[in-house]
């Protein structure tokens, strides 16, 4: 494998912009290739990116506490769009309030979602757990 490819993005109507930018210069610096389509993203955006440039994740994040209905449907729109199988993160703060974090992961991955974040998730934890998905990439 040559470096994978990860699209990066804040999903919806949310403009939280801060975490987004410390995520694409430290998964860059990691080694990565990031397709940084920023805030205010529809899916469709990060589907048409990730099939553009075959890619191999998408690190979806969201911060203003609609990411369960911003995220419904996209594992489905992947697959259509013939990205089986690639993988979904999400991260930030994905629900509304302070909820169990157990039950918020269960919710999100009956959505098709591989990886879950609990708000305040260290660069640290998500480049370790990109090392674990992808291996063989190449910095
Ligand atoms: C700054 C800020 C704003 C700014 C954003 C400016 C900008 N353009 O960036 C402004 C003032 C515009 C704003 C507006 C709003 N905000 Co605001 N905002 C914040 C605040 C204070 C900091 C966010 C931030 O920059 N954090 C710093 C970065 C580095 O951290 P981060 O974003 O969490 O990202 C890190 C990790 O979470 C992780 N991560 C993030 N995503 C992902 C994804 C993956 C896959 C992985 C692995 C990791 C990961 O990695 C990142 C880097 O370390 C937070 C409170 C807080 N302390 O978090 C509230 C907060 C996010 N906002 C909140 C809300 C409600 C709003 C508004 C809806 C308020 C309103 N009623 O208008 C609006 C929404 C506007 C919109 N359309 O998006 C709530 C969300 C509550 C919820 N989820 O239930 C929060 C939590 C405040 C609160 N405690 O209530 N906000």
């Amino acid at each position: 494998m040559a470096k994978a490819t990860v699209v990066l993005g804040v999903i919806g109507s949310d403009c939280h912009a801060v975490g987004n930018k410390i995520l694409d210069y430290s998964i860059s610096r990691a080694g990565y290739n990031v397709i940084n389509i920023g805030v205010l993203s529809p899916q469709e955006d990060f589907i048409n990116a990730a099939v553009e440039t075959n890619a191999d994740a998408i690190l979806v994040s969201s911060l203003y506490g609609q990411g369960e209905l911003d995220c419904q449907g996209l594992r489905e729109k992947c697959d259509e769009a013939g990205l089986k199988g690639i993988k979904l993160y999400v991260g930030g703060n994905i629900v509304v309030g302070k909820q169990d974090f157990n039950e918020v992961k269960k919710r999100f991955q009956k959505m098709g979602f591989d990886r879950i974040y609990p708000p305040g998730t260290s660069i640290e934890t998500t480049l370790r757990d990109l090392a674990e998905d992808f291996p063989d990439n190449e910095e």
